[in-house]
């Protein structure tokens, strides 16, 4: 049981054997778990529900790029089997449905904690104990900290001059109102054609009575050819399910139907490439081209036929050659950025309220009191939305001052880039555990295929330790600079570092440039994290 109480300066006071940050997808399977192992949890959320990522994310046209019978838990048989997925990919509502349900049903909510922004971790040694502070004031002391801050949670608006300045409304993608917007008859302006930008673009281009999209650099996209749930194929699809479920933990991305692939794409003929490519494309989603060939992703000249097949698309959709030119990637391996899917977003370019602009010739200078204003000319807008992306992987971890007391920040010591041992663990910062964290598959996977991989993992260390008396565990150094040599390696050994992505945290000035995700894959990475386990937790010290 938490134990809650006042100390002498009125503050509330609780101590828990596990806290737990964030209440998104992560955090609520955490607390699932942890508690089943009769451990005190709980968990502390910024927002006043739970759901994260899904959970912030409403602007219009939010949805899933992996399929909702996959992007759904897996621990439980019965949930799986009776949740009812309206489409083929799951739209933010529909998400943060299954997400509250998922909630209620494993009665989560009394241990969760909304409204309430936890602003700084400090570790004693003396106790091996974590102190946490929100800003409302309240202290957490546990034994053990989880962070489930997630990847994409930190929205970023461009340091614009003049933001203030502007008479309209704006609105980031990641921060959107609950309310929701009505673009009807104003003049809008999006800013970014990444994933958001290209999910709120089409809708957006139907109410607006004139869209601007400021594109820096253009974006791959696949059609999603989403549509409402086929019942022979849900009915097919939760038949197998749990063969399914543990095909998927053993593939490169954590998706179920896409096996590592043996073939190169240069031993096939460019008929049949073309042939796979167009099948593809008419099946829709991005997993199917990620693993068509096995050097899809680390050789330039296999990867250029697939982005070639792309662009042809492109060149053939949208009209007007000017726009399609401008909309066509041309400075990044096709899948090196997320892989957008999209319902009709180049087709939109086809509209006559829909205008693209090139702030990469021509880059934003300001925010005017009427609109934007480019290094070529001011155009006037109603409303802004910016679609310009997050401080992905680090940014929630690096918001938080997390540090041993008397000791640097995570922040600093992450300051050339994260250091992590299998992305779970920090070393130097004893009992904290991330889940999906940089230099784990996190982000390049079915994420919540790496969420309950990476829970179990804690659950299973945090119950060995309990059996073992132990108190304390920390990453060493050297395991974890193994650990980062190889991800880079890894990394290194793919086409991902050649592309400007949130990846490498290209989008925020000053963030160092590392590839942070571990891409071996799934599969691979789970049999290592299972290893080190089997091994004693190989790579920590474990002290009483
Ligand atoms: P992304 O993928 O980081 O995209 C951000 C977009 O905003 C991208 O097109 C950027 O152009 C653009 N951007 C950022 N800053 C600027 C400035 N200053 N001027 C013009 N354009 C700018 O974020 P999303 O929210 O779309 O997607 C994040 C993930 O969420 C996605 O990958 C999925 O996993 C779900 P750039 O490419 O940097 O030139």
């Amino acid at each position: 049981m938490a134990k809650a109480d006042s100390n002498g300066s009125g503050e509330r006071h609780t101590r828990l054997d596990v806290v737990i940050v964030g209440g998104g997808l992560g955090g609520l399977y955490a607390l699932h778990r942890l508690r089943a192992l009769g451990m005190s949890v709980r968990v502390y959320e910024a927002g006043s529900g739970v759901g994260g990522t899904w959970f912030w994310n409403r602007y219009p046209g939010a949805r899933c790029d992996i399929e909702s019978l996959e992007y759904s838990y897996s621990f439980s048989d019965e949930l799986q089997q009776e949740w009812k997925w309206p489409e083929r990919y799951g739209t933010q509502p529909q998400i943060l449905a299954y997400i509250e349900h998922v909630a209620e049903r494993f009665d989560l909510m009394r241990d969760v904690q909304l409204n309430t922004r936890i602003t700084q971790a400090r570790f004693d040694p003396d106790t091996n104990s974590w102190s946490l502070r929100s800003a409302e004031g309240e202290v957490i002391t546990a034994r053990f900290c989880v962070m489930a801050t997630g990847n994409l949670s930190t929205p970023r608006v461009p340091d614009f001059q003049g933001l203030e300045r502007f008479q309209g409304k704006w609105y980031h993608s990641g921060l959107w109102p609950a309310e929701g917007v009505d673009f009807t008859g104003l003049r809008v302006g999006v800013v970014g054609t990444g994933s958001s930008g290209i999910q709120m673009i089409p809708l957006i281009a139907q109410q607006a009575r004139h869209l601007h999209v400021f594109q820096r650099t253009a974006n791959f996209s696949l059609p999603a050819q989403n549509g409402p749930m086929q019942a022979e194929h849900e009915q097919g699809y939760k038949g197998a399910y749990p063969e399914r479920r543990e095909a998927a933990r053993h593939t490169p991305f954590g998706v179920s139907g896409y096996p590592a692939p043996t073939e190169s794409a240069l031993a096939v003929d460019a008929a049949e490439r073309r042939r796979k490519y167009e099948e593809l494309w008419q099946k829709g989603g991005s997993i199917g081209f990620l693993t068509c060939y096995n050097d899809f992703l680390v050789n330039e000249a296999a990867n250029e036929t697939a982005a070639e097949f792309v662009r042809e698309k492109i060149r053939a959709i949208v009209k007007d050659p000017a726009v399609a030119r401008l909309l066509t990637p041309d400075d990044h391996p096709i899948g090196t950025k997320r892989l957008c899917l999209d319902t009709g977003y180049y087709e939109t370019y086809n509209r006559d309220n829909v205008t693209l602009v090139d702030v990469r010739t021509h880059p934003i200078q300001e925010i005017t009191e009427r609109g934007i204003r480019t290094a070529e000319r001011e155009y006037e807008l109603d409303a802004i939305a910016f679609a310009t992306g997050f401080d992905a992987m680090t940014g929630a971890l690096r918001e938080i001052d997390i540090r041993v007391e008397g000791g640097p920040a995570l922040a600093d010591a992450w300051a050339g880039g994260p250091q992590t041992y299998l992305g779970l663990t920090v070393p130097g910062f004893p009992n904290l555990f991330i889940i999906t964290g940089p230099g784990s598959p996190g982000v390049k996977s079915q994420m919540i295929v790496s969420i309950e991989q990476h829970v179990e993992w804690i659950s299973g260390c945090l119950d060995y330790m309990r059996e073992h008396r132990l108190s304390r565990i920390e990453a060493e150094p050297e395991a974890s600079r193994a650990w980062v040599e190889h991800v880079n390696a890894v990394g290194d050994s793919t086409l991902y570092p050649q592309a400007n992505s949130w990846y490498v945290g290209a989008n925020i000035p000053g963030k160092p440039r590392v590839f942070m995700p571990y891409v071996a894959g799934v599969g691979v990475y789970r049999q290592k994290c299972a290893e080190v386990a089997a091994n004693g937790y190989e790579g920590f010290n474990l002290t009483q």
